[in-house]
């Protein structure tokens, strides 16, 4: 019997059915409607985004769920099940919120407001035009598990507002809505992978982006008809984006190119990169070698993926993981353990998927090797003395959506 996802309720309700019975709770009536999205797992391509290159992710089937409902006035409230105490301001004052003054505010809660604001700004909307909205939050994505908990909100809260106030974003404004709410407002320096997976996801397919021109070809995966699951090891170490080491190796990446003369590392090849290392210190050099052969893995991962099937892609995997642990430095003792542990007990590739510092693993395995690969990480886990991790399956899924 292969491993359940975890936390796929929320307080024993689904999350839909909290989303609800939390607006029930705040208003005391029923919601308006009720939009959802998913978080992402990224096959390949990493740090990449905002290189202007290449990512291949996949949403997952776990979703941030969020009731709506309109009020009287100008007021846009939003609760979560991860905090009882609702957020409360005006909608003309989320311009004195965000930027600088979103410490008033708990930091989940920059989120979905911050959604808000970068919505009013991108539809150059008048606030006092619009209807103030209440808004509940549930979701079953794991927080600071690498799987993009914050894309599923903020996806989720503009696509639920672009609806509500008819603003007629489409799917990749949308997602450019989300990046700026994380940027401007959560005050993480992400790029663009996330919120794209979220809006545009589908079912047993990966989205290739080119980041650049934020143009999207979907790529089947075909894991179901080739006898193969997906497995997460969660290692439970959790990150941030908004502090620490993401923003060092996004300057890092900037550094790079601007010594290459270059817009973006997009624009360098595996063949300039004897002449990177001889015009730059070796940690930059380092950075900029990921990238660079980062992109081409992911060209190489859907080209083999399209001729080949998903069993050829183990060595680009491995080979994206290794990237990361030596050049772009982001993996952590306990995800190099999750990705040997996989590989020992049969696993045909893994890496560690998300921003690093923590986070996830994921392992491409034999369906019937699933749950040798999860004892494996559980026992190499313990024999390090390291907090027991989590490991389920995910299934690419479908992207944002109305629910009800
Ligand atoms: C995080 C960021 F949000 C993404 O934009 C991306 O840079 C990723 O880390 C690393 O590939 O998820």
């Amino acid at each position: 019997e292969s491993p359940e996802r975890p936390g796929s309720s929320v307080n024993g309700h689904t999350p839909d059915a909290a989303a609800r019975a939390l607006f029930a709770e705040l208003t005391g009536a029923d919601p308006a409607g009720v939009w959802s999205a998913p978080g992402r797992a990224n096959l390949i391509g990493e740090h990449t985004d905002y290189n202007d290159g290449f990512v291949l992710p996949f949403a997952i089937a776990q979703r941030t769920h969020v009731a709506l409902g309109t009020r009287g006035d100008q007021r846009i409230r939003v609760v979560s099940t991860v905090d009882p105490v609702p957020v409360e301001v005006g909608i003309a004052d989320l311009e004195i919120l965000f930027p600088d003054g979103r410490d008033a505010v708990p930091e989940w809660a920059t989120y979905p407001l911050g959604v808000a604001w970068a919505l009013l700004r991108a539809a150059g909307l008048d606030p006092a035009a619009l209807p103030g909205v209440d808004l509940t939050i549930a979701s079953d994505v794991p927080i600071g598990a690498g799987l993009s908990s914050s894309a599923a909100i903020e996806s989720a809260v503009a696509l639920a507002l672009n609806d509500t106030w008819t603003l007629g974003l489409d799917r990749v404004e949308l997602a450019g809505v989300g990046r700026i709410a994380e940027n401007e407002a959560v005050g993480a320096p992400t790029g663009i992978m996330d919120q794209m997976a979220s809006m545009l996801g589908r079912a047993d397919a990966a989205i290739f982006l080119d980041c650049r021109s934020l143009q999207t070809e979907v790529v089947d995966l075909g894991f179901a008809g080739a006898g193969l699951s997906l497995v997460v090891i969660d290692t439970g170490v959790t990150h941030a984006h908004s502090t620490g080491g993401y923003g060092e190796r996004r300057a890092a990446c900037e550094r790079g190119a601007r010594i290459m003369g270059v817009p973006a590392l997009r624009d360098l090849a595996t063949s300039d990169l004897d002449r990177a290392e001889s015009m730059m210190d070796d940690v930059t050099f380092r950075r900029v070698r990921h990238i660079v052969t980062e992109n081409q893995r992911v060209l190489d991962t859907v080209r083999t993926l399209r001729e080949s099937g998903p069993r050829s892609i183990g060595d680009l995997l491995l080979a994206s993981h290794a990237s990361m642990r030596d050049d772009f430095e982001i993996s952590v003792p306990e995800l190099d353990t999750a990705v040997e542990a996989a590989m020992s007990a049969g696993a045909i590739g893994a890496r560690m998927t998300g921003g690093g510092f923590g986070g996830a693993a994921i392992a491409l395995v034999d369906n019937d090797r699933v749950e040798a690969v999860q004892e494996a990480a559980i026992a190499a886990f313990e024999a390090s003395g390291f907090r027991s991790p989590t490991v389920f399956t995910v299934q690419a899924s479908a992207g944002a959506a109305r629910e009800h």
